[in-house]
């Protein structure tokens, strides 16, 4: 066990409903015709990724798809394929490193990474690297610390991560470094929880979280908690399910998640849950959607919700046993 290991404590966690919340997820993908299809075809693919990495992470992924289903989205991830070897979120789409990854995410789910072209992935991911260590996001040019994160994830889970210069692109990120301990999209950017999942994942990918602060970090995270017991993103930010996420996947790589309430933000989650139509919204109230479900289940996973039966890692964002099958070593296994 790592020497981060996280201290642990007993939740009284309220009911997950595991069976709704599958029928919503499968239900969304199966409802073309809505306006909400069309507004997120761009983006189809990371859609994907959240809806079946949440019915893996609840143990119920073969259940709720067949093997035609699984075909079907499988031909569908192919058809993203662009010629540089990018994936693009939608059919007929530009080619971005951010759908790379999550078409990768997928073959993994699945368990179909022998239908990728690793070399062509590799190559796009390789091109997208600047002189600075930085990564672009598709030829267009905009630098962002999610693209470094998306690269050095997607060359891990194809076993190709010395194709880049790793250590280049943690110098990067470590000059996206704040005062706060936080980390920003770019040099002088504001820190952004989510910008401090990417940057401390990247970081933990190429092994250098000794670039982190993590007690000043750690602080900077466990502030985020508010009254209700959920997390915002940053300061005087309402709260949100899907920074449950965000967040205490940074505080689980720093070993940190006692740092925070968490029986209190596991109510927070558990009430933006619609019991009946299944699905989790961002907010109390709110209406539900397969984005804040899939991150809703991962944050309660984290904190060891019962069922959510599968351990997610808080690096790769995917069930612990999926890395096993790939050859990596779970988070917290280290
Ligand atoms: C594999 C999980 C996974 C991710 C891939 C794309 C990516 C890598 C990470 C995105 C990280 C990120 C920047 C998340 C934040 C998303 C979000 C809720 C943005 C909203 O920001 P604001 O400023 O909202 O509009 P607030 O909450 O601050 O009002
Ligand atoms: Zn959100």
């Amino acid at each position: 066990m790592s020497s981060l290991a996280d201290e642990v404590t007993t939740i009284a966690f309220e009911s997950l409903a595991v069976d709704a919340h599958a029928s919503f997820i499968v239900n969304a993908s199966a409802s073309e015709d809505t306006l909400e299809h069309a507004f997120t075809e761009h983006l189809r693919l990371s859609g994907i990724y959240w809806g079946v990495c949440a019915l893996a992470t609840m143990g119920n992924l073969r259940k709720t798809m067949d093997a035609d289903k699984r075909e079907e989205i499988l031909s569908y991830v192919a058809s993203c394929r662009c010629e540089s070897g990018a994936y693009s979120g939608g059919a007929g789409h530009d080619g971005h490193v951010l759908y790379t990854l999550s078409a990768v995410q997928i073959y993994a789910l699945f368990d179909a990474m022998d239908r990728i072209d690793r070399d062509s992935v590799v190559n796009y991911v390789k091109g997208l690297q600047l002189a600075d260590g930085s990564f672009q996001g598709d030829e267009w040019g905009e630098v962002d610390t999610r693209f470094t994160y998306c690269a050095l994830s997607t060359l891990r889970l194809l076993d190709r991560l010395h194709e880049v210069d790793v250590e280049a692109a943690c110098a990067y990120i470590n000059k996206c470094k704040n005062f706060d301990g936080g980390f920003g999209a770019t040099p002088g950017g504001e820190s952004h929880a989510g910008q401090v999942f990417t940057c401390v994942g990247a970081l933990a990918i190429g092994n250098r979280l000794d670039y982190v602060d993590g007690d000043l970090l750690g602080w900077w995270l466990a502030e985020r908690q508010v009254k209700v017991g959920g997390l915002n993103g940053r300061p005087e930010k309402l709260p949100d399910v899907c920074y449950s996420w965000w967040v205490l996947s940074a505080l689980s790589i720093l070993g940190k998640t006692h740092w925070i309430d968490r029986g209190a933000l596991a109510r927070f989650i558990l009430r933006c849950q619609d019991e009946t139509s299944g699905g989790i919204s961002d907010r109390p109230d709110d209406e539900p959607d397969v984005y804040h479900t899939f991150f809703g289940i991962a944050g309660l996973s984290l904190m060891g919700h019962p069922a959510v039966v599968e351990p997610i890692d808080p690096v790769f964002a995917l069930p612990n046993s999926v890395l096993k099958q790939l050859g990596i070593e779970p988070w917290s296994a280290r």
